[in-house]
């Protein structure tokens, strides 16, 4: 278990998740059970959808992973491939480079019965396929209320007005042109939608990482903070304690923010994302991006900021984005996501075809700051080992960590519990349905359990 001893014993090996195990007819039945009112229908179509595919998957990936002939003699050695022989492709064959095709697996998804429409709907990154903490763009996950949109830059403008005339000097209005001659700061961040692991309040309902956690993705963003709109404005900050920002699609997304996290130069009037502009998925060409909030604050296509002096309750903070409690009261304006991890390797659908040595990796992160501590269980919570946290560890950002891990052979229950700066402990589930119930769907960051089963097979379970 020491992070810094040399691995025991051989390396182990690893059939990667499933990731397209649902096929037209699964998602049909699926579909037709959502509308006849079935309350367990994601569960059961993702249970009959990976038990037909398991069996197939488990013997492609041994016979892919044979050891090399006794006597020597791997033609995969000897003789030369085409690649060692011949020409390759030209430059510029494709301006816009891709993945390679042995990787077209990889994919955010869509989970089967979830919505009935796919523009006001979700799709999942595919957290168990990534490395370190950034999630390629065209990975991102993605919430629309109402389809997206590639916007035609030259035609937005962002308005910045006062909810009355007293509220800002001058209301303005900016093309991107002036947007991007504005001084800029690049900032690593999460976004992650308050809904994530939502499905998992009161049982468990979806089999792998990305459906139980992957309404989560982090990148680095280049953008102007708020903050020099509003002062450029002439805002005044006194009587001005809330802003209300809103997209310019159909959805008309409007979301209060208090002025505080806006002063602290943190919420920032986004054009940049991974190097590039916003992908059109991700709010191209202007989003905000409100750090450690939940992902429906961080609103896409933005055209506009308003300055009030009270929360406006708009349908997406009266209606939406809000926690239902035991007592059946709901609570409003729980905004920040709590410190959370997962692991992400081994992870739910994931096969380890022998014992030996495994890196258990994962992803932690806090809406409060910096992640410091991450302890890792491999018996169900009993024994907590210390993770090694991979650099950088940066603010409201995913942290990357690591353990080393001799497999047994034996049942394995693997959890993560993530600790932030402010000292704050990720909860069990049990401790966070005690405060909150299990009928919520938002804010559940409670810590995940998997199952490593005898047969190497990994699953999603709960402790009770
Ligand atoms: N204009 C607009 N902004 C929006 C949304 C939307 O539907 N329209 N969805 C919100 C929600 S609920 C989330 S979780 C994040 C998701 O951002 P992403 O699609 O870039 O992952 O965008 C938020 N901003
Ligand atoms: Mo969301």
């Amino acid at each position: 278990m020491q992070s810094d001893s040399p691995p025991a014993a051989g390396p182990g090996r690893l059939l990667k998740a499933p990731e397209n195990f649902v096929d037209a007819a699964g998602v049909r039945t699926v579909f037709a059970q959502a509308r006849s009112g079935r309350r367990d229908f994601i569960r059961s179509a993702f249970a009959a959808a990976a038990a037909a595919a398991a069996g197939g998957a488990a013997v492609d990936a041994r016979a892919q992973a044979r050891p090399a002939p006794a006597g020597g003699g791997d033609p995969a050695i000897l003789d030369l491939p085409p690649w060692s022989t011949g020409l390759g492709k030209p430059v510029v064959t494709d301006g816009y480079g891709r993945p390679s095709r042995y990787e077209s697996n990889v994919q955010r998804r869509q989970s089967p019965g979830l919505t009935q429409t796919a523009q006001a709907s979700v799709s999942f990154a595919p957290l168990q396929s990534l490395f370190g903490i950034v999630t390629p763009s065209g990975l991102h996950f993605e919430r629309h209320h109402q389809g997206w949109w590639d916007i035609d830059p030259a035609h937005h403008r962002l308005m910045i007005n006062g909810s009355d005339a007293k509220m800002l000097r001058q209301p303005m209005v900016y093309t991107m042109d002036d947007l991007m001659r504005l001084p800029s700061v690049s900032r690593f961040h999460f976004i992650e939608c308050g809904a994530n692991s939502g499905m998992e309040w009161g049982n468990v309902a979806v089999p792998t990482c990305q459906y139980t956690h992957g309404m989560l993705s982090c990148s680095e963003f280049t953008g102007v903070p708020l903050r020099t709109l509003l002062e450029m404005a002439g805002a005044d900050f006194k009587r001005g304690r809330y802003v209300l920002a809103e997209g310019a699609d159909g959805s008309s997304m409007t979301r209060t923010i208090p002025m505080e996290l806006v002063e602290s130069g943190e919420v920032l009037v986004v054009y940049g994302q991974n190097g590039e502009m916003l992908r059109p998925e991700n709010g191209y060409p202007l989003r905000l991006v409100v750090p450690g909030v939940q992902g429906v604050s961080s609103v896409k296509y933005l055209r506009r900021i308003k300055v009030g002096d009270q929360p406006w309750a708009t349908k997406d903070e009266a209606v939406h984005y809000i926690d239902l409690m035991p007592d059946g009261q709901h609570r409003q304006y729980t905004s920040t996501q709590e410190c959370k991890s997962v692991v992400t390797t081994p992870s739910g659908g994931q096969v380890l075809l022998e014992r030996g040595y495994y890196n258990i990796s994962g992803l932690a992160w806090s809406g409060r700051g910096k992640v410091t501590r991450v302890d890792v269980s491999v018996d169900g919570g009993r024994n907590w080992h210390t993770a090694t946290l991979q650099t950088p560890v940066l603010s409201k950002c995913l942290t990357r960590f690591n353990l080393d891990w001799v497999w047994d052979g034996k049942p394995a229950l693997v959890q993560s519990r993530a600790i932030d700066e402010t000292g704050y402990v990720q909860p069990s589930l049990r401790q966070l349905r005690a405060v909150r119930g299990s009928r919520s769907i938002y804010h559940n960051n409670a810590i995940q359990t998997w199952l490593v089963q005898e047969s190497g097979e990994v699953k999603n379970v709960e402790l009770a």
